[in-house]
C-alpha cells in the first residue's frame, strides 16, 4: 500500500512508531542521559589535557575492521573515499600535531542482518575515540578506569531522576578493574566467555592479550609473546557485554607491512595510510568508548534502538 506521500506502508509505519517514540517523556529522559554522558565525557579529556579534533567523516582509507560489512564508497572527481567505519588511522597520524587527543567519531558500518538482533549494534554510531602519544597499554587502561568512575560519578549526580525512573542503581567501582586474559577465559568458559563474564560480573573489567586473528593488523604485536597482542576490551557487567577496545599500535612501517600481510589483507587498499606511515608515525595508544552502549547500559534499557534519537537499524528503514 502507498500513503499519500508515496510511501511504503512499512517505511510510514517506522515514521510513526519513531514519531511516538520521541513524543514520550521516557525519549526525553534517554536523550537527556546522552547529552549529559557527552558533557562528562568532553569534561574528563579536557580536564586530562587533551585535544578535541574534528571528527573525520569521509576519507579514502578507514578501519577494515575485524569481520565483514558492506562497503560505503563514494566516487568525487576520481577519488574513492568511504564513510569512517573508525579514525585508528587518522588518530594515529594526528598525533604529529598534540599528544593526547579525542575526538566524538561517527562511525558507519554496514552490519550484516546476524547482527540483527544483539541490541548492541547499529549501523551509525558515536564512539569517543582517544589516543596518546607514546602511552603503553597500561597507562591506557588506568585513564579508560578514571574516566569510567567519573562520568558515572557524575552522571548520578545530573541524572538523578532519570536513573530513578530507570530504576538504575549505579555505582562507581574501585579501580583497578579485574583483569582477565583472553586466551586463557577462552579456554575456561568456552566461546561465549565475554557473555558468560559480562552476565557474572557486578563491575566492569578488561580482557586483555588478545590474539592476532581475533583483531585488526593494527594492535601491536608484543614483541616477546609473538601472536598475541598489547591491546584490549573494556566490558560492562549485568550481560550488557563490550563496551570499549584499544591497545598499544604498530607504527612502523616495516612491522604494520608484516601485519596486513600476516592477515592476508591487500596493502594496496591501505596505501595512503602506509605513504604517511613511511614519513614516520609516533609511537602511541588509545581507545574508542561507544556512546549508544554507555547510555544502554546506564539507562538499562534492552535495545540500544533506543539510545539514540535516529538509530540506524540494522536490515530495516530508518529516518
Ligand atoms: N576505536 C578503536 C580503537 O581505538 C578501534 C575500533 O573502533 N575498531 O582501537
Amino acid at each position: 500500500m502507498i500513503s499519500q506521500h508515496g510511501l511504503k506502508a512499512e517505511e510510514e509505519q517506522e515514521l510513526r512508531k519513531l514519531h511516538d517514540r520521541l513524543s514520550t517523556d521516557r525519549a526525553r529522559r534517554i536523550l537527556h542521559v546522552n547529552s549529559e554522558v557527552r558533557r562528562h565525557l568532553r569534561d574528563f579529556f579536557l580536564k586530562e589535557g587533551f585535544y578535541e579534533i574534528p571528527p573525520v567523516i569521509i576519507g579514502p582509507v578507514t578501519d577494515p575492521l575485524n569481520h565483514p560489512v558492506a562497503g560505503t564508497g563514494i566516487e568525487y572527481y576520481g577519488y574513492r573515499y568511504s564513510l569512517t567505519q573508525s579514525m585508528i588511522f587518522h588518530k594515529q597520524i594526528a598525533l604529529l600535531s598534540c599528544d593526547k587527543l579525542f575526538a566524538f567519531s561517527p562511525n558507519v558500518r554496514l552490519e550484516p542482518l546476524e547482527r540483527r538482533g544483539t541490541g548492541r549494534h547499529l549501523a551509525e554510531f558515536t564512539q569517543l575515540d582517544m589516543e596518546v602519544k607514546g602511552a603503553s597499554r597500561n597507562e591506557v587502561i588506568a585513564i579508560a578506569e578514571r574516566m569510567y568512575c567519573y562520568v558515572i560519578g557524575h552522571v548520578k549526580a545530573t541524572c538523578r531522576s532519570d536513573l530513578e525512573y530507570f530504576r538504575r542503581k549505579l555505582h562507581v567501582p574501585s579501580r583497578p578493574f579485574m583483569r582477565f586474559d583472553f586466551t586463557g577465559a577462552k579456554r575456561e568458559y568456552g566461546e561465549e566467555f565475554e557473555t558468560v563474564l559480562s552476565f557474572r560480573a557486578a563491575d566492569p573489567f578488561f580482557i586483555q592479550d588478545i590474539s592476532l586473528n581475533d583483531r585488526e593488523f593494527y594492535d601491536r604485536e608484543d614483541p616477546e609473546r609473538p601472536g598475541i597482542l598489547l591491546d584490549m576490551d573494556m566490558i560492562y557487567p549485568e550481560g550488557y557485554g563490550e563496551a570499549l577496545s584499544g591497545g598499544e599500535r604498530e607504527y612502523e612501517l616495516e612491522k604494520i607491512m608484516e601485519r596486513i600481510r600476516k592477515k592476508k589483507q591487500n596493502p594496496d587498499q591501505f596505501r595512503y595510510y602506509l605513504a604517511v606511515a613511511g614519513m614516520g608515525l609516533p609511537q602511541s595508544a588509545g581507545f574508542g568508548i561507544g556512546i549508544e552502549r554507555l547510555v544502554r547500559f546506564i539507562t538499562g534499557i534492552p535495545n540500544i534502538e533506543e539510545a539514540t534519537p535516529f538509530p540506524k537499524a540494522i536490515g530495516r528503514f530508518s529516518l
